[in-house]
């Protein structure tokens, strides 16, 4: 193991010797299937991961079910306490954790670390939502009636997580739902499992000192059969998933054909639309960063420019000139801009799609092949793109399909209601941004003639969201809500609770059943 990776590994207690166990149910084992996971950057073998054998799938669902029957009974607001020093240990690790994700997953550092602010920040929202989770006292039609709305505990809740977000998707489902009481059971993908690991570390070492069953927060590394079988438990009332479209309608089904519930954070198709009136000085650099930030690899990356026609030409030169001047390599190195895509595949998927490009007879502005060379033939290095699609036909193939990669489409439009058009015409739904200084083309974009996505910004890129309000995206993103907002109302059971505290008991709606 190269000295830095074995630095970071140490850093965070995860073993750099033997093979890693990569289940956790309040003990740490693993004799499923070897995972190894890869550093998108070198190629080298980061760690051979034990993850979870089926029947160990079933003993951590066992325990989760237990740790939930200790959960529920402490008062929310010292499960808020718990929430706090969980906060403070991995703030002490942020740079450590931050560089882990930079390591395995491939994005840069800064991001990295600021994925884990991601989770102390959810973190600390979820303390606060701790003495705030309010149900609440409905006026009865009946006299010496009331009816109260109570929140409770839902079970065990099963969080399905991306390689994109290692670290911060865990932490905005797992903050909420343990604050109102639940177990949890972490599915995360099978190509950033030490991330995983080194979060669940933090956790369960935050558990143990205080005496509680570490399968609060049970971790089960492994494959497609691993998430079925959570996604398939009648004992997970809640799944959450995040990742494409395709697993996402399966995973959508069997969930309802059970009767459980989903959140579901889909794929993300993501727009900008440039106004004549926009200040561009602002807007260029935000393009940029949302779509070669991540390597284009957020559920948020700006996929779609629409450049109104008067300044496209200007905004497409400034554009260029800063996809040259970016900085490609080591994501661990401070001042790159572009680390790797996360695997090999990608790299193939990346191709295919500038390919198809190609043929359509779109112009590639910029970009559109593999670094190879020097070190970065080792890693999973391309060229952010930019590419002017034949037709700006939203029915077109090229728009309507999520290419988890550098790749930036452009179209040219002549009034705001087309570009409109065009952010809606896309299956999916999660973020979008419209550039101006006009009021009233303001009030239009996020009214009900306006975007249809779960994000709606003004002067503001697509990605890149803050904790704070409800994050998820419509239709074919799956309409989820998780993070901020009202999501929290989701991790819970809902009771209406109607109290007669009378000496009659009359029916409701006047309704008369007397003998
Ligand atoms: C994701 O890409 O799955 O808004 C999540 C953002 C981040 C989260 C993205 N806060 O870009």
């Amino acid at each position: 193991l190269s000295t830095r990776a074995s630095s970071i590994l140490n850093a965070l207690d995860i073993p750099t010797t033997s093979e890693v166990p990569g289940m956790y149910d309040g003990q740490w084992r693993g004799s499923g299937d070897i995972l190894e996971s890869v550093c998108p950057t070198t190629g080298e073998v980061l760690a051979r991961v034990q993850s979870a054998s089926p029947r160990e799938l079933h003993e951590a669902l066992e325990k989760s079910s237990e740790a939930h029957l200790v959960l529920r009974k402490l008062p929310a607001p010292k499960r808020g306490e718990l929430l706090r020093q969980i906060r403070e240990a991995l703030a002490v690790k942020r740079d450590a954790l931050g560089a882990l994700v930079s390591l395995e997953m491939g994005k840069i550092k800064t991001e990295g670390i600021g994925e884990v602010q991601e989770f102390v920040d959810i973190c600390d929202y979820a303390v606060g939502l701790s003495r705030m989770m309010n149900g609440r006292v409905v006026a009865s039609e009946r006299p010496g009636h009331t009816i109260l709305e109570v929140p409770n505990p839902l079970g065990v809740v099963g969080v399905l997580t991306a390689f994109n977000f290692p670290v911060a998707v865990y932490g905005w489902n797992f903050s909420l739902s343990f604050a109102a009481g639940n177990a949890n059971v972490w599915k995360p993908s099978p190509s950033t499992p030490l991330c995983a690991i080194a979060v669940t570390k933090i956790i369960a070492d935050v558990l143990e000192r205080n005496g509680l069953p570490g399968a609060i927060s049970s971790l089960v590394t492994g494959g497609k059969d691993v998430g079925e079988a959570v996604v398939n438990s009648a004992d997970v009332p809640l799944v959450s998933f995040t990742g494409s479209e395709a697993v996402g309608r399966v995973v959508g089904k069997a969930v309802q054909s059970r009767f459980g519930k989903t959140i579901l954070e889909l794929g993300g198709n993501n727009a900008s639309i440039i106004m004549p009136d926009a200040d561009l000085s602002m807007a260029v650099p935000a393009v940029f960063f949302g779509a070669v930030g991540t390597a284009g690899q957020r559920c948020t990356s700006t996929r779609r420019l629409y450049l109104h026609r008067d300044i496209a030409p200007h905004f497409l030169d400034a554009l260029q000139k800063l996809y040259a001047s970016v900085r490609v390599g080591d994501p661990l190195v401070t001042g790159t801009l572009l680390g790797p895509l996360h695997t090999r595949a990608a790299v193939g998927i990346y191709s295919n799609a500038v390919q198809r490009l190609r043929e359509n007879g779109a112009q590639i502005l910029t970009g559109g092949q593999r670094y190879d060379e020097g070190g970065l033939r080792q890693g999973n290095f391309v060229q952010p793109t930019i590419a002017i699609p034949n037709s700006a036909e939203p029915t077109d193939a090229i728009w309507g399909t999520e290419t988890f990669a550098p790749i930036l489409n452009v179209g040219i439009f002549d009034e705001l209601e087309q570009a409109i058009a065009w952010n809606n015409a896309v299956p999916q739904g999660l973020s979008s941004s419209l550039w101006t200084r006009d009021i009233r083309h303001l009030g239009k974009w996020i009214g009900p003639e306006g975007s249809d996505t779960g994000i709606v910004n003004v002067n503001v890129g697509t990605s890149g969201a803050e904790i704070g309000a409800a994050f998820g995206g419509n239709k074919s993103t799956g309409w989820g809500r998780e993070s901020g907002g009202d999501a929290w109302k989701q991790y819970v059971r809902w009771s209406a609770c109607t109290i007669n505290f009378s000496d009659a008991a009359p029916l409701a709606q006047g309704v008369d059943f007397s003998t």
